[in-house]
């Protein structure tokens, strides 16, 4: 297989998404919170973080709670790693992503290859980088300003929460946002907005918002979005708008993997040591 053949690497993630013993049998959502983990540890204001570098291959990154379970997700990556051996982990990982959300129905996000797995030990970013789904507002927007994105973003970029469910021993919280968590739709933000949403404890005692039937559920960060006017309104449109939504996320998704991902001429990307050493 020719080096640098990404479509082939596209044909290869694809096989891999279906898993018949794993969660409602896809890796597809895991997949896409694998690209967003190894992404949104960006930092703007020092260059550090992002998925450049692909430091979760590191214990101290992939040891960070907020990264529990996705070593399900790199191992199902393994396979196609030893396939096309040439291909960097960060551009895996981050494609990987984008194959997944298209695979699940969702629209087609831009993505540019050419980063490296150069860095080492010293650069992975501080734990505690991703948000903690616990908080409000505040915490939100400290966590994706950092990172370079503005309220509308924040919206679009949530409605990843259509894919997948919460696990109690990944996180302390469980179930999906959705009734089909592995087709990509607009249904999170019509959810958030339609259904009385109750505070209850789950299994393991942790608080959560569910649905009548407990079958549902919303985070605390989920809830935020409708209490906070200003994200609200993008909860709105992008329950009222689909096509607008997939739009807004294809957009911000394909920010999300670009950040801290400086290119040279080539289109290889170059680690900038000086700023970027913590
Ligand atoms: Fe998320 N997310 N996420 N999320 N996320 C979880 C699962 C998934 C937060 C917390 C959690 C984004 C934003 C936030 C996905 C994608 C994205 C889980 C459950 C928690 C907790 C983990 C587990 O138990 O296995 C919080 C807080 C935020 C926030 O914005 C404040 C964003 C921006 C994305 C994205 O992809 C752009 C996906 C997909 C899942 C489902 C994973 C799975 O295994 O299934």
């Amino acid at each position: 297989m020719a080096a640098g053949d990404y479509n082939a690497v596209r044909d290869a993630i694809r096989k891999i998404i279906p898993q018949a013993s794993y969660d409602d049998g896809s890796a597809g959502p895991v997949l896409v919170r694998l690209a967003w983990h190894a992404s949104g540890t960006y930092d703007k204001a020092s260059g550090t973080g992002g998925s450049n570098g692909a430091t979760m291959r590191f214990k101290l990154e992939a040891g960070d709670e907020a990264n529990n379970g996705l070593e399900y997700a790199r191992k199902y990556l393994d396979p196609v790693k030893k396939q096309f051996p040439w291909i960097s982990y960060a551009d895996l990982w981050t494609l990987a992503g984008v194959v997944a959300i298209e695979y699940m129905g969702g629209p087609k996000v831009d993505w540019k290859p050419g980063r490296v797995d150069d860095a080492d030990v010293q650069y992975v970013p501080p734990n505690g980088r991703l948000p903690d789904a616990t908080k409000g507002e505040d915490h939100i927007r400290s966590v994706f300003y950092r990172m370079g994105f503005n309220d509308q973003e924040i919206v679009a970029l949530s409605g990843a929460h259509n894919l997948g469910r919460c696990h109690a021993e990944r996180s302390g919280f469980e179930g999906p946002w959705v009734p089909m968590p592995t087709r990509f739709s607009n249904t999170y933000f019509k959810l958030l907005l339609r259904s009385q949403w109750i505070k209850r404890k789950n299994s393991v005692g942790v608080e959560q918002y569910t649905d009548e039937d407990n079958e549902l559920m919303m985070l605390p960060t989920d809830m935020a979005l409708v209490k906070d006017p200003k994200f609200r309104a993008w909860v709105e449109k992008y329950s009222d708008d689909k096509d607008a939504f997939y739009r807004d996320f294809a957009a911000a998704f394909g920010k999300l993997l670009e950040l801290g991902v400086v290119r040279g001429p080539e289109g290889k990307a170059m680690r900038q040591y000086a700023r970027a050493k913590l």
